[in-house]
């Protein structure tokens, strides 16, 4: 057969705007079920999409056709989380308006995502940096503050003392400013914070009820963190206070031997005695230079610093010395601990460190300390013999604890001191008491006039448009507006809901369009979310769903991860290794048909793996195949075989096994080669590869005759009764003399055929009182049985 090549740019293009033209991939409201396929919506980066974008986008796709063509009403939808810190680091070092800039990264990133042929609704695409957006940003920033729910408090952030500025997490390199290489220092401000914890019960129970991946269920579940213990409370010896602290291990209290502050908590400086006051206070400026996560992962030698109190154990009613080491952290529960050496292993390299004494409460059995298991207690008075885990409860009462659940989960901090983000609507009088914008007042513009070089202060302070106050609110004694932003994370902790009635004027989303296309029914993107998006997410649907807002608790009923593409070489795509594979020449050289089945039959969908250009040139060598056939009058044998790929590829699409979609296709078009192929059956054939490759398929369907989209048909169905494979008769021997026959399928092994033949009735004789020592099977033909 001959093997002819298609021209993709061509075609590609071709059907690109006829699906355009007839809209045939938005979005209606019917009768038909509905499904809601969405995509993580890209950061419109300078560098434009990398062919390891749109391994999850595909994969999404697929579903979203497939879905489609199973009768749903589908709607997928894709936008631009567009606001963040590269647009307006691009600015200050090279001077473009972070407007600008975004504009053009999002021109090109959807000319690219359109040369895929995804089938998305366009007319649906939303830009969070756009204000008819924003103003909805802004909007569920006052509903969360009339709640309560947005307040301000003090918190750290780090700051770079050369250039005067904020940094983000990401901005801190080793702990110095990414930019000047000035170390970063801790420094306190006011910022403001949402009150997830109130919400941290309800989003763990809610996970319990998600198809999610087990593996990001639990990273939530630990980022949350709810532990059950004990607050117990050291009285100070000299009687001047105490101190609070938080247990899980309420039974260890006899081993409690010292105690140890956060550096920030408030009783240091309190209790330091004259002797040690420089050295606690030269650890203090030490401490503030670490960020809290260079602090929990910091390594095994502790550092720390005597404050010269003590405190009184309320159960050994002994002395124990009071520490501050930055191992303790202010920011969870009280900020203080009861060290217990011996069983705990970060108090154990303490101790260790600074010579403390080491006191073993429970029975280690022989096993080296610290033991932090449970076990019979000893050294512990009256509750000696007992064990640990039964007398937790009545050792925390009896020494005057209260039981106490505690949270890992901190409240999530949303301002930035930035300039590209959604301002936060609100206004401060003369004392610097907030007060909000009014709804109808939203959107809170972003102003164009800002100076980015750093400061110190939020770029917004330098706006004099900003600057300018509404007589109404002046009268009301605003003096000054709120010059810090949100936090990215806040855009997109929304954004799903908007996509159900993006231009309303007057609504985040009318109920009736949330009621109908709501709850997003699967979710596609990066498991690096985890504990960001995916809970802010889930965070902001229950604070809806609590004020009668919306009808759901949860925003993203199934989610499914992508695997990473690396380079070729195995590693991470970066421009620093020379590795990444630019996907406009993937397009130009192999068509989107091509790269996204390339793309799907890499492997299991949730895989990292590396790219291949021999890969990919196969797949497009399997496409040309596939062009190439022509349909012949007769052909049972592919008219029978297309059965079984119709089951299989209906089930791997649906269970997302999509790189067998792809193996099973091949296996079918190189049978269609050697036996023909008939018309019925072609057609059957690029029907189920529409999903993954929509032109060709769309093409070769109009070349057989077709008019409408090949979108507007329905799957192709599976005959069960073709599925039976033919039977073969097997002839069965005893000592090499037939004795009977058998129908088996030609593909049963002989352990099979065996087991079948045992039971034959008219084997029964000559097996009676015999032993089979042996069997020679000719696959579909004999089987012989040699008996003793
Ligand atoms: C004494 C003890 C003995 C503890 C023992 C553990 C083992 P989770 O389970 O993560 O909640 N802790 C309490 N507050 C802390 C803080 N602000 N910074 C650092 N550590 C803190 O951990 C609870 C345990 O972490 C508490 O139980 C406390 O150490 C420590 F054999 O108290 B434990």
């Amino acid at each position: 057969m001959e093997i002819r090549k298609y021209d993709h740019q061509k075609i590609e293009k071709k059907w690109q705007k006829f699906w355009e033209r007839e809209g045939v991939f938005k979005a209606k409201e019917s009768r038909q079920p509905k499904l809601y396929v969405l995509d993580m919506f890209p950061y419109p980066s300078g560098e434009g999409l990398h062919v390891g974008h749109p391994r999850g986008y595909v994969g999404s796709d697929v579903l979203a056709n497939y879905y489609r063509l199973n009768g749903y009403t589908v709607l997928h939808p894709m936008g631009f989380d567009a606001f963040g810190l590269p647009a307006e680091n691009a600015a200050i070092k090279v001077g473009v308006h972070p407007a600008q800039n975004t504009a053009k990264n999002i021109r090109r990133f959807s000319e690219q995502l359109k040369m895929f042929g995804f089938s998305y609704d366009w007319s649906r695409v939303i830009n969070t940096s756009a204000p008819e957006y924003y103003r909805w940003t802004q909007w569920l920033f006052n509903l969360l503050y009339r709640q309560g729910l947005a307040y301000q408090k003090e918190a750290y952030v780090n700051w770079c003392p050369k250039d005067k500025t904020v940094l983000a997490n990401e901005q801190v390199v080793h702990g110095c400013c990414e930019r000047c290489g000035t170390e970063v220092v801790q420094q306190q401000r006011k910022q403001w914070f949402f009150k997830i914890t109130e919400f941290a019960d309800e989003l763990l129970l809610g996970l319990n009820k998600l198809d999610w991946p087990e593996s990001t269920k639990e990273l939530q579940r630990n980022w949350i963190g709810r532990s059950e213990g004990a607050e117990l409370t050291f009285a100070m010896d000299d009687q001047r206070g105490s101190i609070k602290v938080f247990t899980t291990r309420a039974d260890t209290i006899f081993g409690a031997t010292y105690l140890v502050l956060a550096p920030e908590h408030p009783m240091v400086k309190k209790i330091v005695v004259p002797e040690q006051a420089e050295a606690v206070d030269n650890y203090l400026k030490q401490a503030a230079r670490k960020t809290e996560r260079e602090r929990v992962t910091d390594t095994k030698i502790k550092t720390g610093v005597f404050t010269g109190a003590y405190a009184i154990n309320p159960a050994t009613k002994k002395e124990v010395p009071v520490w501050v080491a930055d191992y303790v952290l202010s920011s969870y529960s009280h900020g203080a601990i009861m060290a217990v050496p011996a069983h705990d292993e970060r108090d154990h390299d303490f101790a260790t460190t600074f010579k403390l004494p080491i006191v073993e409460v429970v029975e280690s059995e022989g096993e080296k300390l610290p033991y932090t298991g449970h076990g019979r207690l000893i050294n512990s008075g009256k509750f000696n013999g007992r064990s640990s885990q039964a007398a937790g409860g009545e050792m925390a009462n009896e020494f005057g604890g209260k039981p106490t659940v505690q949270y890992r989960l901190r409240d999530w901090l949303i301002s930035r001191q930035r300039y590209w983000g959604a301002p936060i609507p609100i206004l401060y009088n003369r004392e610097e008491r907030p007060m909000p914008v009014e709804d109808k007042d939203l959107p809170i513009k972003l102003p164009d006039d800002v100076e980015f070089k750093p400061t110190g202060q939020s770029p917004l302070v330098s706006s004099r448009k900003f600057a300018r106050i509404p007589l109404k609110y002046k009268k009301q004694g605003a003096v000054r507006r709120e010059f810090d932003t949100m936090d990215t994370f806040v855009c997109s902790s929304w954004y799903f809901l908007r996509y159900a009635d993006p231009r309303n004027p007057r609504l985040f989303a009318s109920r009736p369009q949330l009621n109908y296309w709501l709850p997003v029914d699967i979710y596609v993107g990066g498991a690096e979310h985890a504990t960001g998006h995916l809970l802010y997410a889930r965070f902001i649907t229950k604070v809806l769903h609590r004020l009668g807002l919306i009808d759901f608790e949860e925003p993203f009923r199934v989610l499914r991860h992508q695997g990473l593409i690396l380079g070729e070489d195995n590693e991470k795509m970066s421009k620093s290794r020379g590795n990444v594979v630019n996907p406009d020449e993937v397009l130009e050289g192999f068509g989107a048909d091509a790269l996204r089945m390339y793309e799907m039959f890499m492997g299991p969908f949730d895989q990292s793996l590396p790219w291949s250009t021999a890969g990919i040139e196969g797949v497009r060598r399997f496409l040309n195949r596939v062009w190439s056939l022509v349909p012949q009058k007769q052909a049972p044998i592919t008219d029978r075989a297309i059965h079984k790929l119709i089951k299989k590829v209906t089930g791997d699409i649906e269970q997302m096994r999509f790189n067998t979609v792809v193996s099973s296709c091949m296996e079918f078009v190189n049978l269609a080669m050697d036996r023909g192929i008939t018309e019925p059956t072609l057609e059957k054939l690029v029907m189920l590869m529409a999903p993954m490759t929509p032109h060709i398929a769309e093409e070769i369907y109009h070349k057989l005759g077709h008019e409408q989209s090949i979108f507007t048909v329905t799957w192709p169905k599976f005959d069960p009764r073709l599925l039976i494979e033919d039977l073969v008769t097997v002839a069965v021997q005893v000592d090499g003399k037939l004795r009977g026959t058998l129908s088996v399928a030609p593909t049963a092994t002989e352990d099979e055929v065996r087991d079948l033949a045992v039971v034959l009735p008219s084997l029964a004789v000559h097996l009676e009182g015999k032993k089979i020592i042996k069997s020679h099977y000719v696959s579909g033909r004999i089987i012989n049985l040699i008996v003793k």
